[in-house]
C-alpha cells in the first residue's frame, strides 16, 4: 500500500505542470553563486549576507501557489540587493545572450543583468514550490506559455529587468540579433520591460548594435522596420538613439569562436 501511494504521488506531481521542474540543488547553487559573486567577482559586495539572500529568495515562493506570483513576493529579496551599475556601463540584450555575455566577460567593466548579483544568482535556474508544501517542486513548474505567465520565474525576471533598467544612466547599449526577422521585439523583456523603464532624466542615449550570425544572411538591420520601431519609442521618451550594424567588437568575438569563417579573414 505504501509503495502504491508513493508511486501515485510521484506521478501526479510529475504531471502537474508543463514546464521543467526546479533545478536540482537550487538552494546550494544560490548560496554558492552568492558567495562566489560577493567574495570573488565584486568584492565591494563582500558584506552581503548570502544566507539571508538565499532565505529571502526561498521565502518568496515556497508554500505558495506557483501561478500566483506577484512583485511583492520578491520585495524582501530586493531589499537585500540593490543594483549598482556605474553610468555608461549597462548592456541589454535580446536573443543575443551568449554574445552579450562574451562581450561583458572581455569588457570586464560592462554589465549585463547577469553580471549583477541577482541576475548572476538566478541565471539559467528554475524554481517553484507548491501551496501545500514546504518543499520545492523538482518534478515540474508552470510553463510561462502553457500554464501561466504569473509564475515565479517570469515575475522575477520582469522585476529584476525593470530595476536594472530603472537604475541605468548615461549611455546604455543593447545587443540585438540581426539574424532573425525582428531584431527588436516589443514582446521581449527588452521591448516590453526594459525600454519603458529607462529613466530619461538619467539615460541620454541608447546605442543599439545589430549583430548577425557569421555565415548567415542578415534578416534585419538598423534600417529595418523593427529597429525603426525601437527608434521611435526611444525618441518619444526623449532619449537619443544610435544604431550600428555588425559592430566590430561583436564581430571579433564571433570570429574568436569561428576563425575559419570567410568573413573573419
Ligand atoms: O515571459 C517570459 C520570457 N520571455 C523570454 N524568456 C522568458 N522566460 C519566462 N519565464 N517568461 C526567456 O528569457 C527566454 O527563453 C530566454 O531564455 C530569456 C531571454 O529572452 P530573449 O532572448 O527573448 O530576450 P528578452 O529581451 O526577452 O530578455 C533579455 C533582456 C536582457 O536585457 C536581460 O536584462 O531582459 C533581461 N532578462 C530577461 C529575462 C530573462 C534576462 C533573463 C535571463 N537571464 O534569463
Amino acid at each position: 500500500v505504501v509503495v502504491g501511494v508513493r508511486m501515485w504521488r510521484h506521478s501526479s506531481e510529475h504531471m502537474k505542470w508543463n514546464g521543467t521542474g526546479s533545478t536540482a540543488h537550487f538552494q546550494e547553487i544560490v548560496l554558492e553563486r552568492c558567495y562566489n559573486y560577493t567574495q570573488l567577482v565584486q568584492p565591494e559586495l563582500r558584506d552581503r549576507d548570502c544566507q539571508k539572500i538565499r532565505e529571502a529568495f526561498r521565502n518568496a515562493f515556497i508554500s505558495k501557489d506557483p501561478c500566483s506570483a506577484t512583485e511583492e513576493d520578491y520585495h524582501p529579496l530586493m531589499k537585500l540587493v540593490n543594483p549598482t551599475v556605474p553610468c555608461d556601463k549597462t548592456v541589454f540584450w535580446s536573443k543575443t545572450k551568449e554574445l552579450a555575455h562574451q562581450y561583458t566577460k572581455v569588457q570586464r567593466e560592462m554589465f549585463t543583468l547577469e553580471d549583477t548579483l541577482l541576475g548572476y544568482i538566478a541565471d539559467d535556474l528554475n524554481w517553484c514550490g507548491d501551496a501545500g508544501s514546504y518543499e520545492m517542486n523538482y518534478q515540474s513548474c508552470p510553463h510561462w506559455k502553457k500554464d501561466c505567465s504569473n509564475n515565479f520565474v517570469s515575475v522575477f525576471w520582469d522585476l529584476v529587468s525593470k530595476r536594472f533598467a530603472e537604475n541605468a544612466c548615461g549611455v546604455v547599449q543593447v545587443v540585438l540579433n540581426g539574424s532573425i526577422s525582428n531584431a527588436f521585439d516589443r514582446k521581449s523583456t527588452f521591448g516590453r520591460v526594459e525600454v519603458h523603464n529607462l529613466n530619461p532624466m538619467k539615460v541620454h542615449t541608447l546605442q543599439a548594435w545589430v549583430i548577425h550570425d557569421l555565415g548567415k544572411f542578415p534578416s534585419d538591420s538598423c534600417s529595418g522596420s523593427s529597429i525603426n520601431d525601437l527608434k521611435w519609442i526611444i525618441m518619444q521618451r526623449n532619449i537619443k538613439f544610435t544604431c550600428q550594424d555588425n559592430y566590430s567588437s561583436g564581430k571579433f568575438l564571433q570570429c574568436v569562436k569561428k576563425p575559419e569563417d570567410s568573413s573573419c579573414r
